[in-house]
């Protein structure tokens, strides 16, 4: 935590603790609250520790959901699919699930949220453009509709409600770049962690729409739009450069080299057997 960060929440909920980034989440969100209530559909191992309450739920489940926020004092919201699938396997945990979310942080009386947005959001861009916040979404995938679609919810819940939330279009938040895109797409635990931090605690963010990306040599992201987070990240891909580049290179025209969404601009159509 800097030192200029107030008071800790009471009580602050993360959906999706038993992911990838939830387990890093877990312990990293531990000193900005008195409690942390961990939540997932799926079983969480270790169980409650101190400081923490673990409640299974499925985002899906409207009556869940609302039992989940009560209490809270902010959401850090991680939970759903997190990669392509169908539109109907997308459709419960990720639409459905984050409006049960914001509609549980009005009804509660939260007034932060952190949303999981993707990069995905703006899939169809090419790598050789640079955008920023104000860039018109070009989703890559179902997926990334998904992700679209909850930025919407923020900014309704923020015009109608005054609810605030940073939405972080998360790059490749993994211990490892672990191909070429993602030596310009990698985002540290550490980074990921500060974004949070600064999400949580920034005052009079309204919506707004922060790249997760660390600080690597190549990126197609601006985040001047971001700038009043403060946001700084530490890290950087360079230490994989050497690992990544020894693979073959894809073709030239190869998504993973061509649009900043990679291989989820080919991905789908679903059903059609
Ligand atoms: P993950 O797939 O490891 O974690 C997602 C968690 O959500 C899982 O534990 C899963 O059980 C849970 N979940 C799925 N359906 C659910 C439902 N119906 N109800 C409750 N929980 C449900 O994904 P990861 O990598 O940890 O990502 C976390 C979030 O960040 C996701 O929202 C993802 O879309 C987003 N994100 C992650 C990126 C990354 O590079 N890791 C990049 C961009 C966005
Ligand atoms: C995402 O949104 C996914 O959740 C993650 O698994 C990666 O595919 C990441 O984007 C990426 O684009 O590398």
């Amino acid at each position: 935590m800097t030192q200029s960060t107030p008071t800790p929440f009471n009580r602050i909920l993360l959906t999706g603790a038993a992911g990838g980034l939830g387990k890093v989440l877990r312990e990293t969100l531990r000193p900005y609250a008195n409690v942390l209530r961990l939540s997932d559909i799926a079983d969480m191992a270790p169980a409650a520790g101190p400081h923490e309450e673990v409640q299974r739920c499925d985002l899906a489940d409207k009556a869940a959901v609302h039992q989940l926020v009560e209490g809270v004092d902010a959401i850090v919201h991680f939970g759903g699919v997190s990669t392509e699938h169908s539109f109907e396997d997308i459709l419960g945990p990720n639409i459905c699930g984050t409006f049960h979310i914001y509609e549980a942080a009005r009804r509660h009386g939260v007034k932060r949220v952190i949303f999981a947005s993707s990069n995905h959001v703006i899939g169809f861009y090419r790598q050789d453009e640079t955008i920023d916040a104000s860039a018109v979404k070009r989703p890559d995938s179902y997926y990334g509709l998904s992700k679209s679609y909850g930025e919407d919810l923020a900014s309704f819940y923020f015009d109608r409600y005054g609810i605030e939330t940073v939405s972080i279009r998360i790059g490749s938040s993994f211990p490892e770049a672990q191909n070429r895109r993602m030596l310009d797409t990698w985002l540290s635990y550490d980074d990921l962690t500060q974004l949070i931090e600064r999400g949580l605690f920034t005052p009079n963010v309204g919506h707004t729409v922060v790249y997760g990306v660390s600080n690597n040599a190549n990126t197609w992201w601006d985040n001047r739009l971001a700038n009043h987070l403060g946001y700084a990240p530490q890290d950087s891909s360079e230490p994989f450069r050497a690992k990544v580049e020894a693979q073959p290179m894809p073709a030239a025209d190869d998504p993973l080299l061509v649009y900043q969404g990679g291989a989820f601009v080919a991905s789908g159509p679903f059903g059609d057997q």
